[in-house]
């Protein structure tokens, strides 16, 4: 369950334009961009899904977040602003079981999403 291709990224098994890095957590772009911004925050540790993140987790997963910001920050999108979404299993949208971020940014967003 945890050997996703999402995994074999923080193995560098397979290649991915990763943009930030740091002990716990990897964001590469997204191979599927939906905005004109796309990157993805994973945790080097796999958790498959947000439902399986546990009290444990909770450090791990605010280091996403913060990541998040920090990267939108410093790549200029903060003022305008940006999206994260966490998509967990299938009404989620998840298709990855590796728990991830995404940051989306670049243009307007809407609401609700589809
Ligand atoms: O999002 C999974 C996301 O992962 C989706 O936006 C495509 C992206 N994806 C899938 N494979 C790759 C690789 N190899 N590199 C970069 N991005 C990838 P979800 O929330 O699970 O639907």
């Amino acid at each position: 369950m945890s050997d996703t291709i999402f995994a074999k990224i923080v193995r560098r098994e397979i290649p991915a334009d990763i943009v930030y890095e740091d002990d716990d957590v990897l964001a590469f772009q997204d191979l599927n961009p939906q905005a004109p911004v796309h990157v993805l925050f994973i945790p080097k540790r796999a958790i498959a899904t947000l439902d399986d993140a546990t009290p444990a987790d909770a450090a791990l997963l605010g280091k996403l977040l913060l990541a998040a910001a920090a990267y939108a920050r410093n790549e200029g999108h903060a003022k305008d602003g940006y999206r994260t979404v966490v998509n967990c299993n299938e009404y989620g949208g998840q298709t990855v079981f590796h728990l991830h971020v995404h940051l989306l940014a670049g243009r307007q967003m809407h609401w609700p999403p589809g």
